[in-house]
C-alpha cells in the first residue's frame, strides 16, 4: 500500500504540552476559580490516565478527592478558563514543537503525502499551537483536524481516528498514525492504523505493544521509513 497520509496526535507527540502547558493552565484556572486544588507534576502524570481535560477533572474528583464539589456545568466552566490560560501560554511561545516534527511535516508536503491530526485536546488548542509554531495559515497544511468533543468517546476509543479516516476518505491501510501514549496507541490500533510511538517523560514507561516502532523523538523518522513500515508484512 502507498502511504497517503500521516495522522499526528498532538499532545506529547507534536509538542510536549502536558507538564508545562496543560498542567500549568489547569492550576491557573483552579486558582482563578477559587479552588484549593494544585496538580503537581507527579499527580498530573497519574491524572493523564484519563484523556480529555473535562474528563480528567471528573476523574480527579471521583478517584482522588473522592467528593464531587463541581457539577458537570461547573467543570465545563473551569475547563473553559483552563483553555483560556493554555492558549495564552501557547501565544507566549512557551511550547515549541518537538524535534523532528517540522522536518517530517515538510518532507511529507514535498512528497505530496497528506497530513491530518487526531487529538483529544480542544480544537482551539490545536489551531493556536499550529499558528504559534508553524505559522499563521498552517492549519491549512492539515487536510483534517479531528479534535476534542467532535467524537463521543475519547482515546483509547477509536472514534477520533475513525472520524479522521472518514473525513480523509482514506483506508487505514493507506495511513500511518504517530502517537505518544498507551491510550493514543490503543485508539489508533483499534482503527486498524499502523502506529509509530514517540515517547516523552510521562509516557516512556507505558505499554507500547503492537506499535510498529517506538522512538525517543521523530528526528530519525523519514517519509521513506514510514513508507517501508507501511509496506512491511505485505501479503
Ligand atoms: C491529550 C489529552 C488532552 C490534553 C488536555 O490529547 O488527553 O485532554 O491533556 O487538553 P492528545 P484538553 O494526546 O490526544 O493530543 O483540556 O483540551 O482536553
Ligand atoms: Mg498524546
Amino acid at each position: 500500500m502507498t502511504l497517503k497520509c500521516i495522522i499526528f496526535d498532538v499532545d506529547g507527540t507534536m509538542a510536549d504540552t502536558e507538564r508545562d502547558g496543560h498542567r500549568v493552565a489547569f492550576n491557573l484556572a483552579f486558582a482563578e476559580k477559587g479552588l484549593d486544588w494544585h496538580w503537581d507534576e507527579k499527580l498530573y502524570g497519574q491524572l493523564l490516565a484519563v484523556t480529555g481535560g473535562k474528563e480528567r477533572i471528573k476523574f480527579y474528583q471521583t478517584d482522588f478527592i473522592k467528593s464531587l464539589p463541581l457539577t458537570d456545568d461547573a467543570i465545563k466552566n473551569v475547563h473553559a478558563c483552563k483553555t483560556k490560560h493554555y492558549i495564552e501560554l501557547l501565544q507566549k511561545g512557551k511550547i515549541p514543537l518537538r524535534s523532528g516534527v517540522k522536518d517530517l511535516i515538510n518532507q511529507a508536503r514535498k512528497e505530496n503525502i497528506r497530513l491530518a491530526i487526531s487529538t483529544t485536546t480542544t480544537p482551539i488548542n490545536v489551531s493556536t499551537l499550529l499558528k504559534n509554531t508553524l505559522g499563521e495559515n498552517s492549519e491549512k497544511i492539515f487536510d483534517v483536524i479531528a479534535a476534542g468533543d467532535i467524537v463521543e468517546n475519547k482515546k483509547p476509543a477509536a472514534d477520533i481516528y475513525l472520524y479522521a479516516l472518514k473525513e480523509l476518505g482514506l483506508k487505514a491501510e493507506e495511513c500511518i498514525a504517530i502517537e505518544d501514549s498507551h491510550a493514543g496507541l490503543q485508539s489508533a490500533l483499534q482503527a486498524n492504523l499502523k502506529t509509530i510511538v514517540t515517547t516523552n517523560k510521562y509516557t516512556q514507561a507505558q505499554d507500547f505493544s503492537h506499535a510498529e516502532l517506538v522512538v525517543a523523538d521523530l528526528t530519525e523518522i523519514t517519509v521513506q521509513k514510514l513508507t517501508q513500515i507501511l509496506g512491511e508484512n505485505h501479503v
